[in-house]
């Protein structure tokens, strides 16, 4: 049986996931999941993920959640390409280094901004106030200059010469606000032409139809007013961040 990926392209590490498998030429099949729809709260998904979160890799009778851990098992099942995640033990330190930072810094700003320009407005029918979103902002710029000064530096990628995994899950959270409007490359230079190299490395073609839905946001704004989704859902979403 192939290897199954429980994705939604809305979501960034789904994204990330879904990317390297592509590229790096893994056979799976693609299975949907509909966030707005709610449908990882449906029976079927409880079967595959208690977590009720995507990606998940369902490999034969072994299942794997977070992308991270699905990404460096698919590196190491699939021998991918060295330069995504080096088996010399610093270069594999230094994409470990920030595959751990970005959880609780780029991942967790870059969401924040999404879901208060996006989801929220759609599930309360009225923009977030300024007092909230401005300290949002102000913590995914502080993320975005943290991520050049540190992780990227004069370097053409996190790595060096060479995208790797830390590359790919940078682009994918940045792409994340970007998605609701708020250029965050305007007046950033350095960030801008890392930027087009990670794009060109992933393929502009594969980058654009895995960003496609989150550029595309009005459908997903619509789906969240119509679907209906769980009240407990979002009454915790709405709890996360108001
Ligand atoms: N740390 C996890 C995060 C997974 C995650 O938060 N997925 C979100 C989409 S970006 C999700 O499924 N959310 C559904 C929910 O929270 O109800 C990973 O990297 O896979």
């Amino acid at each position: 049986m192939s290897l199954e990926l429980y994705l939604d392209l809305t979501s960034q590490p789904c994204r990330s996931v879904y990317i390297f498998a592509k590229l790096t030429n893994i056979p799976f099949e693609y299975k949907a999941v509909d966030l707005s729809a709610g449908e990882h709260y449906g029976e079927e998904f409880e079967k595959v993920s208690i977590l009720r979160k995507v990606p998940v890799l369902k490999d034969g009778a072994f299942i794997l959640t977070e992308s991270i851990a699905i990404m460096q098992y698919l590196a190491g099942k699939y021998s991918t390409p060295d330069h995504w995640y080096p088996a010399d033990l610093q270069k594999r330190a230094r994409v470990d280094e920030y595959l751990a930072w970005q959880h609780t810094n780029m991942r967790t700003s870059g969401s924040k901004v999404f879901w208060l320009r996006s989801v929220i407005p759609a599930l309360t029918g009225a923009p977030v106030p300024q007092e909230k979103m401005d300290p949002a902002v102000e913590d995914l710029n502080m993320s975005l200059k943290l991520f050049e000064e540190k992780f990227l530096q004069d370097r053409p990628f996190v790595l060096g010469e060479k995208i790797s995994l830390a590359d790919l899950v940078a682009i994918v959270e940045i792409m994340q606000p970007v998605g609701t409007g708020l250029d965050v490359f305007e007046g950033r230079p350095v960030l801008s032409a890392w930027r087009d190299r990670v794009k060109n490395g992933i393929g502009v073609e594969l980058f654009d139809e895995a960003h496609q839905k989150v550029m595309n946001l009005s459908s997903l704004q619509q789906a969240l007013q119509s679907k209906g989704l769980p009240e407990f859902f979002k009454l915790r979403l709405q709890k996360m961040f108001i």
